[in-house]
């Protein structure tokens, strides 16, 4: 899709420093880390929200999830950590392109902001 940033990070149209990748997702550090380890996990496909997912992505988000704790594990978050999807407007979803937060090495509170 033009004009989304993730898509031309997942094309390598613009850089990112990633963490890991295949041929399904791809994982990069986010721009304005809100803890000490903050990456954004993507779908290569675009998928603009959480809300805009269909049963033809069940098998890529599922991929998504179980890619969740070996992330984790390569980035020393052996303490725990904090997915989080931000959907939508009242979300605060910045970016329209499907993204997890990887949030880790800080104590995280609750109820978030
Ligand atoms: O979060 C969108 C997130 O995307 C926010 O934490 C900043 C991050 N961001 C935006 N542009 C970039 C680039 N180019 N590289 C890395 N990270 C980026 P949201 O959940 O939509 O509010």
């Amino acid at each position: 899709m033009a004009e989304c940033i993730f898509c031309m990070i997942a094309n390598k149209e613009i850089p990112s420093k990633i963490v890991y990748e295949d041929d399904q997702i791809i994982c990069f550090h986010d721009l304005e880390p809100q803890a000490p380890v903050h990456v954004l996990i993507i779908p290569k496909k675009h998928i603009s929200s959480l809300d805009d997912i269909t049963g033809e992505d069940q098998e890529l988000l599922g991929h998504i999830m179980l890619k969740v704790k070996d992330i984790a594990k390569e980035l020393g978050l052996e303490n725990g950590y904090r997915l989080v999807n931000n959907c939508g407007e009242d979300g605060f979803q910045t970016v329209k392109h499907l993204h997890f937060h990887l949030l880790g090495k800080r104590k995280m509170t609750w109820p978030p902001g």
